[in-house]
């Protein structure tokens, strides 16, 4: 089982700026706990960070016939991207979308995601944690299926 995960705009500064609202933990931090899980798991995992919305259509693209699945923090292209979401719809590969924060209990521009409404479901408000469920939910929904 292969997995996309992808990290969208300003996430390569965590840990670096803003503990209070995103948490300690660095990018790195999280992707090597995602790598542990996927070892544990015997999956296999891509993991990608960019700044540049093509780029994160690049990549949801390349997935297609690689991947079975996409985790996905689209950061603020989440409230701005309909080119992501559509790319998600070409690709047709299950979604889950995470958010380190309740998007929900802060700002109205937060609370709308272009993305959840092709997603298969999101997790917000669980920090880091929130990329370890969303990989559990992502493999149970994937195993359910076969
Ligand atoms: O809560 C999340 O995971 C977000 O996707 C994070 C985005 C934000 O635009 C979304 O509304 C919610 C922002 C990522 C910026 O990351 C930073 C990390 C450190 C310092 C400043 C920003």
């Amino acid at each position: 089982m292969n997995i996309l995960v992808l990290h969208g705009p300003n996430l390569n500064m965590l840990g670096v700026r803003e503990p209070g609202v995103y948490g300690h933990d660095t990018l790195e931090d999280i992707n090597l706990r995602l790598e542990n899980m996927a070892i544990d798991e015997g999956i296999e995992i891509r993991i990608i960070q960019s700044n540049h919305e093509g780029e994160l259509v690049d990549e949801i693209q390349r997935a297609h016939g690689w991947a079975a699945g996409i985790l996905i923090n689209p950061a603020a292209y989440t409230h701005t991207s309909i080119a992501i979401r559509d790319a998600i719809t070409a690709v047709g590969l299950p979604a889950i979308e995470i958010h380190l924060s309740n998007v929900h209990a802060r700002e109205n521009f937060r609370h709308h995601s272009y993305i959840a409404p092709v997603a298969l479901g999101q997790i917000c408000g669980f920090g880091s944690n929130g990329y370890i469920l969303g990989l559990r939910a992502l493999i149970d929904h994937l195993n359910s299926k076969e």
